[in-house]
């Protein structure tokens, strides 16, 4: 595979910034959109735009079908057993807000245990926090075995308790670039009757994601971080599961009949989107899982994990001037570090003089963080579209960080 070839696929990747060239390495936090996804957006607005579900004149018959594309669509990608199990979310944050009220209100009570672990996202602690807070039932956190980031499974059944009702851990992490046993996490759960949510939001865009060879419940992601635009994700949820749930918000669209004092609701996943949905963006998603399935995720999750080993090698190769963190192999295509005596903030800015698109701060993993004894790293993370040569001239700008600060 020529993967510096696809790089043309991407207008915004062809541009300096500080007179040097873009090297774009924070696609943890969004990746960049080729060219068919922009295409896709541009089409449907020029001539397909209308609201879905709700006309019967051509226009809104087109949007309807192509906004119902996308979901079958969306259900092939991640092989849900049908469309019916797919929800169209704002993303990932929606998508677990959205498990939290609906099946959490309805199935969590006070004395339950909400079981997640020390390396998830804020958005995968935050809605639990809330539903903690309204049942009155505990968390508990899977611990993270030190710098090298992998869940202690050794220790798993300790806390599968008999209290714990919902499991809900991370595929990917965002800031250790740790791939979590998904599978087995599942299976270990589902023994002991427990409810499962699997967050996609690293993994989907990343490599194959099959929510039946998972055995999930619930698995939610972004399309944003998978070439697709920003305001659209997916709800995995099996039917049964969805089908037993009340709805989230109420409004349009997703009632079937509405008196002054009460309305029934439509059917799984429709109860679940009130309101005019994000038309365009479910068509652009379409299109980028189009362009990943082209390429092939099994090969970008192969280059992924490539460039993930290769930046870690050279980023070793500082020594004591550096601490990394994450898993030493099999780690995912990301790298966070901190420079000796150098601020993680200050390390980005630099960089970013220097054309280099790094992330740093907490990168919303704060208990993480706080675990770890820092309050914050440098990223930097790879999509199919870097290359080595990229990761070389990162490490490049890095020892003229450390010149430039001295250490
Ligand atoms: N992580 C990052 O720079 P949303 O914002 O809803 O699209 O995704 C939230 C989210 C949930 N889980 C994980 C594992 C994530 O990495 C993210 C988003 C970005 O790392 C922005 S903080």
């Amino acid at each position: 595979m020529d993967w510096s070839a696809l790089r043309t696929d991407f207008p915004v990747l062809d541009q300096e910034v500080h007179g040097r060239p873009l090297l774009y390495l924070d696609n943890a936090a969004t990746t960049q959109k080729p060219r068919v996804v922009l295409e896709a957006l541009r089409h449907y607005y020029e001539h397909d735009n209308a609201n879905v579900h709700r006309g019967i004149h051509e226009l809104s018959n087109r949007a309807t079908a192509a906004f119902e594309a996308a979901r079958a669509r969306a259900a092939k990608f991640i092989n849900a057993r049908s469309a019916d199990e797919i929800v169209f979310t704002r993303g990932t944050t929606e998508g677990i807000n959205l498990v939290a009220y609906a099946w959490g209100n309805k199935n969590i009570k006070r004395g339950d245990t909400i079981l997640l672990t020390e390396m998830e996202h804020h958005s995968n602690i935050v809605p639990w926090q809330l539903l903690a807070e309204r049942t009155g039932a505990k968390l508990q956190f899977l611990p993270v075995t030190g710098d090298i980031g992998l869940l202690d499974l050794a220790r798993l059944d300790e806390w599968l308790t008999k209290e714990v009702k919902l499991f809900a851990f991370t595929h990917i992490s965002n800031s250790l670039g740790t791939i979590n046993p998904v599978n087995e996490l599942c299976a270990r759960a589902r023994k002991l009757g427990i409810t499962t949510l699997v967050d996609g939001a690293q993994s989907a865009g990343h490599r194959p994601v099959d929510v039946q060879e998972i055995g999930c419940d619930f698995l939610v992601l972004s399309g944003h971080k998978m070439c697709g635009p920003t305001g659209i994700g997916l709800l995995y949820g099996r039917q049964e599961v969805l089908e037993a749930m009340p709805p989230f918000q109420g409004g349009g669209e997703m009632i079937l009949n509405v008196d002054f004092q009460r309305s029934t609701f439509k059917h799984a996943p429709h109860k679940f989107e009130a309101g005019t949905p994000d038309i365009s963006g479910a068509i652009g998603l379409h299109a980028a899982m189009d362009y990943l399935d082209k390429i092939g995720r099994k090969q970008i999750a192969q280059h992924d994990q490539e460039l993930g080993a290769y930046a870690f090698e050279k980023l070793s190769a500082f020594g004591s001037s550096i601490r990394l963190f994450g898993p030493h192999i099999g780690r995912a295509g990301l790298v966070s570090f901190l420079l000796n005596g150098v601020h993680a903030h200050d390390v980005v800015t630099v960089a970013d003089q220097r054309g280099v698109a790094l992330r740093g701060g907490h990168h919303c993993n704060q208990p993480l963080m706080h675990k770890l004894g820092v309050e914050s790293t440098a990223r930097a993370s790879f999509f199919f579209y870097n290359t080595t040569d990229e990761i070389d001239q990162f490490v490049e700008v890095l020892h003229e960080i450390q010149k430039f600060f001295g250490v």
